[in-house]
C-alpha cells in the first residue's frame, strides 16, 4: 500500500526537513472560483455540504487549476450544529441561525449526537475525497472550536461586538460552560469521525477565540481547545490549531499539545518562531494582499518562505481566509512563487 509519507505538507506538520515550502489556502475552494461559482447555481450551500460527490467536486476544484500540497474537505465549521438542534441557513451575509441559542432551557434542549449518523454524510465525502486525491495530495479535516462555533450559535449569526455571549459570560458564565462542554463532546466524536474516514491532518479553527480577555480565555476557551487536541493525539494525524489574532495568548497556547499553530498576519513570522521554537508554524500572508500587484505578492511571498525556514516546520497560508474577490491570477503568481521557492 502506498502512502502519503513522502507529502511535504505532513512532513512540515511532523517538523521534518523537505527543500520547498508547501502551501495551501484557506477558503481555497469557494466564491472566487468561477467553477465553484458555477456549482452553487444548482445547488444551495447547505445541499452542496450535504451530497457528498458535489462537495467532492468542490474540493477537487482548486487543486486541479492550482496543483496546492494540500486538499481541504469542503463543508462548514457549522455543520454538526444542525443534528444537534440548531439548524442553520446561509445568505448572502453569511450564516444565520433559524434561534439563536441563549437561554438555560435553548442550551438544555442542544442533543450531543452520534456524529456518524447526524454527519454521516461528511463521512462519506471524505471517501469519496480521498478515492479523487490517490496518495498525491494529502486531505486536511476539521471542525471549528466550541468557542467560536458558540459565537455563532448564541448571537445567531455573525458579530461585531458579541454583546449576547458577553453577556452570558460575565452574568451566567456556568451557562457558557455547558454550552461549550456540548460542544466539544460534540467536536470530538465528529472529529474522529472524520479520521476514520481517512483524512490526513486536521485543523481547529478558532477564529473568534481572539476576542476574550487572556485570563477568560484561559478559563473559557483553553481546557476545551486541550480536550479535543488531546483526543486526536493518538491517532496518528497531526494536528493544526489556528487561532486568529494568537498574538496576545502565545503562552497560553504553547501549553498545547499540538503538532501546528496557525498565524495570522499581525505578527511577524520571525517573532512567532522566535516565541513557539517547539511548533510547526502555519501562515501568514494578509489575504489582501492578493488584491496588490504581482510584485508586492511575490516579495512578500518569498520574505515568509525566508522567515519560515528557522521554523521547526512551515506551511505557507494566508493568515485568514481568502476573500471572494481575490483574483485568480494572484493566486496563480503566489503559488508559483511559493512552490519555486527551495530552502
Ligand atoms: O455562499 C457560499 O457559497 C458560501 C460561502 C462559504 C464557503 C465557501 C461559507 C459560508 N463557508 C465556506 C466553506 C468553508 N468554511 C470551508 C471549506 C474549506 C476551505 O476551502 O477552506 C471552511 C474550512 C470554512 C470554515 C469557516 N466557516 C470558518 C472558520 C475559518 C474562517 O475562515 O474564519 C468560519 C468562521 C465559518 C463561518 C462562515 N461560513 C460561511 C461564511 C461566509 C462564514 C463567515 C461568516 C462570518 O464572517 O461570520
Amino acid at each position: 500500500m502506498s502512502t502519503l509519507h513522502d507529502s511535504i505538507f505532513l512532513k512540515n506538520l511532523r517538523g521534518e526537513p523537505t527543500d520547498r515550502t508547501p502551501i495551501w489556502v484557506m477558503r481555497q475552494a469557494g466564491r472566487y472560483l468561477p467553477e465553484y461559482m458555477a456549482v452553487r447555481k444548482k445547488l444551495s450551500f447547505n445541499e452542496l455540504c450535504r451530497t457528498p460527490e458535489a462537495a467532492c467536486e468542490v474540493t477537487m476544484q482548486p487543486i486541479r487549476r492550482f496543483g496546492f500540497d494540500a486538499a481541504i474537505l469542503f463543508s462548514d465549521i457549522l455543520v454538526p450544529l444542525e443534528p444537534m438542534g440548531a439548524p442553520f441557513h446561509f445568505g448572502d451575509g453569511g450564516p444565520k441561525l433559524q434561534r439563536p441559542i441563549r437561554s438555560e432551557d435553548d442550551i438544555r434542549n442542544l442533543n450531543v449526537t452520534e456524529a456518524r449518523e447526524g454527519t454521516g454524510y461528511v463521512a462519506e465525502a471524505i471517501k469519496l475525497i480521498k478515492g479523487e486525491l490517490g496518495d498525491k495530495t494529502p486531505l486536511i479535516g476539521f471542525a471549528g472550536s466550541p468557542f467560536t462555533l458558540a459565537t455563532y450559535l448564541i448571537e445567531g449569526g455573525g458579530s461585531k461586538n458579541y454583546e449576547n455571549l458577553k453577556t452570558m459570560l460575565y452574568s451566567r458564565p456556568e451557562l457558557l460552560d455547558e454550552l461549550m462542554d456540548k460542544l466539544t463532546d460534540q467536536i470530538i466524536d465528529y472529529l474522529a469521525m472524520q479520521v476514520e474516514a481517512g483524512v490526513d491532518a486536521i485543523q481547529l479553527f478558532d477564529t473568534w477565540g481572539g476576542i476574550l480577555h487572556p485570563q477568560d480565555f484561559d478559563k473559557v476557551i483553553l481546557p476545551r481547545v486541550r480536550r479535543i487536541l488531546d483526543s486526536l493525539a493518538d491517532s496518528g494525524v497531526p494536528r493544526i490549531y489556528f487561532l486568529k489574532g494568537n498574538a496576545p495568548f502565545l503562552e497560553s497556547v504553547k501549553t498545547l499539545d499540538v503538532e501546528a499553530l496557525g498565524m495570522d498576519w499581525t505578527m511577524d513570522l520571525s517573532d512567532g518562531i522566535k516565541k513557539l521554537p517547539n511548533y510547526s508554524l502555519q501562515g501568514n500572508l494578509d489575504p489582501l494582499v492578493l488584491y496588490g500587484d504581482h510584485d508586492q505578492i511575490r516579495s512578500r511571498a518569498l520574505e515568509i518562505c525566508r522567515k519560515g525556514t528557522e521554523a521547526k516546520g512551515h506551511v505557507f497560508n494566508l493568515g485568514h481566509g481568502i476573500l471572494p474577490k481575490a483574483p485568480i491570477a494572484a493566486v496563480e503568481t503566489l503559488v508559483e512563487t511559493v512552490q519555486g521557492f527551495r530552502r
